[in-house]
Parts: C-alpha cells; structure tokens; sequence
C-alpha cells in the first residue's frame, strides 16, 4: 500500500532542472565552452554543469569595480575541488598538488570543511591541462559539487579508532558506490572516446535528472565527532559491540543552509532512524539517496535538500519507503556517545606503532606566514616520503603513518617552520571560517579573511576574564548557507553585510545541538560589546566543567533557532 503522504510536491521543476536534464549525461556544451576564447567565463546552463564536473566559475569580486571601471569583463576563472573521501592523499601527491596549484592556480590551497582541498584562480585555458594533471596524479574532481552525492566524509585521526581503516575503506566505497556513471568527464577533460549516438548513458541512480539538490553523507567514529555527523543528508555512526565494529547507526536529514528573511529555510540535525550492519550500509545509503530522488522538491532549490523532504513528509514515512526499497528493516538505535569533535593537536601513536602528527592550519588556508610556514613545511615533510596526509573536516591536516624511526626527521622540518601548535589559544585552533571574500560568489561578508583578527580580539576578552586557556568553538561564515557549519557551534557568526554578523550561541561542543540567534547585524565593536558581559558572567558562575554553550543553553533564553 502506497503511503498517502509520499508525494513530490506540485509545482514547476525549477530551471535548474531542465538544465540537467537536457545536459546529455553532464555534458551540455561544455566541450565547446572550454575552447572559447572570447570570454573567460561560459554559458549560464554550463555553469550548472561543470559543477558536476568538481568545479565553479568565479570571478575575483575584489577588482570587480576596477574592471567595470576599465568596461572589461569581470576578472573570471575556476575554482576546482577534488573528490577525496576520507580526505587521503600521498606524500607524491601532495608534492604534485602543491606544483600544479603553484603554477596554475592561486598557489594556496584551501582545506575544506568536508575534509578535501580546493584550489582558485585557475583561468579558463588551464582548465583541462590541470584535470589531465589531476589524473596523472591518481585524483579526480567528479561528483565534488552538482545535485549528486559529494565527497564522503571519514573520521581523520587514526589514533583515535581500532577500526579507522575500516571506516575509512567505507567512506571510500559509499563514494565510488554513489558516484555518477557518466563518460562526460573523461570526454571533456581527458580526451576520452566520445559517445557514438546522441543518447547518453542511463545513470542507475541519478536517471538523467540527477537529485534534486547537493547531497552529503558523513561517517562518525564515536567518541569523536569531527565529521559533524548529524550536519550531513545522512549520518553514519560507526558501532562497536564487544570489540567488534558491527556497523552504523543511521541518522537522516541533516543541513545548514538558510536565507536571511525566509523563516521557512532552517539549518536542522539529522535524525536518527535506526542501525544498520555494516554488509548492507551501501544499498542503504543507495535506497535513502534514491528515495530523496522521487520525493525532493524540483521546484524550489530552497526546499530541495533531504532535511525538507524528511519534515514534509515525516521521518516514519522516509524511513518505512527505504525499508520497502532496501527490502529489510533498520534495527533499534545503537547506544553511542560523542565527547567531542575537535582535531587533537600535536603527536599521537595508534594501535599499531605509527606516529601521527596533526597541524593546525589556521582556516584551512595552506600558506607560508612570517613565523607559521604550513605550505613550505608540508613540501619538505612530503619529500622526504616518511608520511602521507590527511585532511580534517575542521581544516587541518594529519601527517600520518609516521615510522618511529622518521619521527625526529619530521619533527626537525616542523620545527624550522615554526609549525608549533602550542603557540595558537584554544578557541582559535577549534575555530572554522569559510572562503567567503574574494571568491565566493554568494558571500555577503568576510569570513576566512578576516576570524584570523576578530579571535584576536576575543582572546583579549578572553583574558580579560581568566578563560584564555578554556576551549570554545567558533565558526564564521560569509552567509547563511553555513558552510562552516556555523549553526553546530557554541559562537557562530553569520554574514549579514559587508562588516555585519548576526550573532548565534548556545550550540554544544559535539554539534548535536544548533545555537540560536542572539543579536543581528553587529559589527565587531557590538560583537565584542555583546559578548564581553557573556564571558563574564560565565567565569562567574558556570558550573564545574561546563563548556559556555552549555552555560548559554541553560541560564539564557535566546530567540528562534536557525
Ligand atoms: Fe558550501 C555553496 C564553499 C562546505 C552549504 N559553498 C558554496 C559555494 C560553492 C558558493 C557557490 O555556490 O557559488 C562556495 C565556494 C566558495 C569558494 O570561493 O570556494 C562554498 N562549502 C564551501 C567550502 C569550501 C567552505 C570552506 O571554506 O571549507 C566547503 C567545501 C566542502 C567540500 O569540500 O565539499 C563547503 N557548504 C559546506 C557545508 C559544510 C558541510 O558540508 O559539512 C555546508 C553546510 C552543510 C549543508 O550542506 O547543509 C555548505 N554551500 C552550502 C550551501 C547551502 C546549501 C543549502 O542547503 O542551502 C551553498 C549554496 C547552495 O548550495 O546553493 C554552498
Ligand atoms: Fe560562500 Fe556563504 Fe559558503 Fe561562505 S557560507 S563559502 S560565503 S556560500
């Protein structure tokens, strides 16, 4: 019996959606773009689908009005971000991806918030030759942004789990296990064979009009929560009994986007519905993705992510049609327990002998600074082959697998870059800042570019009330569509306008509370003003080990959630 609730809602398929569907498997006149020398940029449609392709055209919003100025052309050029689940890649890689972002892009990379890199800058006639250099170098960008599943975030830190290598093996599969059957790329970008007839390939889960909106599948090892869990469409919980790893938890709906205005958009936490063993997480995860397929709202990109479609139609219905499709049910939640969800500093051994070592890179952005040179310290890490790397979804990075032996040899190199994490405080090593400015097309405000100088404001604040050796997590971003997560934090500031934040708080440090709005449109005076009095009547009166979020949550009433 069909449920009666279980219906896409009316309404016209939004533009984005003919654009797919008409894109011939990803393909759209992409091809011909790429050879256009007249302008840096492409056709509208194509701008939809190279984003499948693990790309964005941008232009550099900074010399906007010098351009406009000289009647040329807005400054455009590419961001790429690379498929990387789990977040691995090789010391030769590293050493590849540092020369090819250092001659084709702006020479920094960007760690992201789910764990892979980006690089900008790259202008329209590098395009292909940076793709074929990412596929000599063993990586590739498909499927990293567009209406598909994204990169599948893993648990970093393989100290921290006996079964991290297992975890990490399934974030790689759920990825491969999702990802678009599409020969676009290859012809596009690798002079790969071109389809012989004008019909392209039938995708198995996508069909030809791919999802509805971006999709994000995270996986948790508890007791640590970096991947954010519950923020993801789904969220894998990984379940130990007895010593044994027998599968996942599964929690469904999770996101941050909003709108400034629209009360109707929310940022909302995934919700538990059930466990699944480990053998069958795949066809699970297919069966839920597919399920947001049918049902995902087409028409308007607002309400389109799963977290809208679960609400609409109810979290028993979503989960009872997996279970139809899946042709098993999910078992009773799993007993697990977060404590936390930052990156751990420093050095760490695992279960096995092998070193690791976790950097701090300030907003994820892989730079040399006077005293801090993360880029040029990386390079000589990576070549002396002693390591690999690994991103985090709090933008750091891992030095991992570490031999004892070649320990004092990384050491040696960290040390005559300044790479010491002890010199950073607390809230600024825990803290997370999108791109925003100068790339970001939809920013509003600041966010990585300018947290570096509001934290150390606060920490003057901090200082001033004894709290500058407690942990906080604050999160900026440029707008409400939440890239880092500002919603999950105990301070989150959210870009209004250019200088403005909306000021949230009252989030927990595991992310399995959202904060809520306490004051609008401040500028940093006001943000300090309003916080000042905060942090003081913490140090006054928390209790014994009470993290300010917590503190917010229990003696403030503060207005609406996100
Ligand atoms: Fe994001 C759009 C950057 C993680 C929610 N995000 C964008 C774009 C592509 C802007 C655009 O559409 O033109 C940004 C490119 C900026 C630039 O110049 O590079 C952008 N998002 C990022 C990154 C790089 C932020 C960072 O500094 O690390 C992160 C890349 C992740 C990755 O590697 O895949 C990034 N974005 C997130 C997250 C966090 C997460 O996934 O854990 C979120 C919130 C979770 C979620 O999806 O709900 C997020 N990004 C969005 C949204 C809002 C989606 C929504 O449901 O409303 C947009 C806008 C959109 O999709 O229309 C967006
Ligand atoms: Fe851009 Fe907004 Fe995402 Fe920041 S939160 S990167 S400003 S879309």
């Amino acid at each position: 019996m069909t449920d009666s609730k279980l219906t896409p809602p009316t309404g016209n398929p939004s533009p984005v959606e003919a654009i797919k569907l008409k894109s011939k498997g990803l393909r759209g006149t992409l091809a011909e773009g790429m050879e256009n020398a007249i302008t840096g940029s492409i056709a509208a449609d194509d701008q939809t689908v190279i984003k499948f392709h693990g790309s964005y055209v941008q232009d550099d919003r900074d010399r906007r009005a010098e351009r406009e100025l000289k009647k040329l052309e807005w400054a455009y050029s590419y961001m790429i971000r690379l498929r990387l689940p789990g977040g691995e890649v090789s010391a030769p890689q590293w050493l590849g991806l540092t020369k090819l972002c250092n001659e084709n892009a702006t020479g920094v990379i960007k760690i992201t918030t789910r764990q892979t890199i980006q690089i900008h800058g790259v202008v329209k006639a590098k395009m292909k030759p940076t793709m074929q250099w990412f596929k000599d170098l063993g990586v590739d960008t498909i499927a990293a942004c567009g209406d598909v599943n994204r990169n599948v975030m893993a648990g970093a830190d393989p100290s921290l789990s006996k079964f991290h290598d297992e975890v990490f093996r399934f974030a790689q599969s759920v990825s491969e296990h999702l990802l678009p059957k599409t020969q676009a790329f290859s012809e596009i970008w690798l002079d790969g064979e071109k389809l012989s007839g004008d019909e392209p390939e039938e995708d198995p889960l996508y069909l030809q009009h791919y999802l509805p909106r971006k999709f994000k599948i995270g996986i948790a090892t508890p007791p640590h929560n970096d991947t954010d869990v519950f923020t993801n469409d789904i969220g894998l919980i990984s379940i130990e009994e007895n010593g044994v790893f027998t599968g996942f938890n599964v929690a469904i709906g999770g996101g941050m986007g909003t709108t400034h205005g629209n009360t109707d958009t929310y940022a909302r936490l995934a919700t538990v519905i059930g466990f699944v063993p480990k053998e069958k997480i795949l066809e699970c995860c297919w069966h839920i993705v597919a399920v947001q397929r049918d049902f995902g709202n087409r028409s308007d990109r607002k309400f389109s992510r799963l977290k809208y479609t679960v609400d609409r139609l109810g979290v028993d219905v979503y989960k009872a049609e997996v279970e139809k499709r899946q042709g098993f049910k999910f078992g009773p939640e799993k007993p697990y327990k977060f404590i936390e969800r930052v990156d751990h500093y420093g050095w760490q051994e695992d279960s096995n002998g092998k070193h690791f070592y976790t950097m701090f890179v300030e907003s994820g952005r892989v730079m040399d600074l006077p005293n801090y040179a993360v880029k040029a310290a990386l390079k000589e890490c990576a070549e002396t082959g002693f390591c690999q790397f690994r991103f985090t979804s709090n933008q750091n990075i891992l030095l991992t697998y570490i031999e004892k032996k070649n320990r004092s040899a990384i050491e040696a190199i960290l040390a005559k870059h300044g790479i010491d994490h002890t010199k950073f405080s607390n809230i600024r090593k825990d803290a997370l800042a999108c791109v925003a400015l100068n790339t970001c097309g939809l920013a509003l405000a600041e966010a990585q570019r300018y947290l570096p100088s509001l934290i150390t404001k606060v920490e003057g604040l901090l200082a001033k009330h004894k709290l500058e050796n407690d942990p906080f997590s604050i999160r900026m971003t440029g707008c409400p569509n939440g890239c880092a997560r500002p919603w999950a934090a105990e301070i989150g500031f959210i870009g209004k306008a250019l200088g403005q934040y909306n000021l949230y708080l009252g989030g927990n440090s595991t992310g399995e509370r959202l904060n809520r709005l306490y004051k609008e449109s401040l500028d940093e005076a006001q943000i300090l003003q309003a916080l000042d009095p905060l942090f003081a009547d913490y140090a006054k009166n928390r209790k014994t080990g009470e993290r300010f979020g917590d503190f917010i949550h229990r003696t403030i009433q503060i207005g609406a959630a996100a």
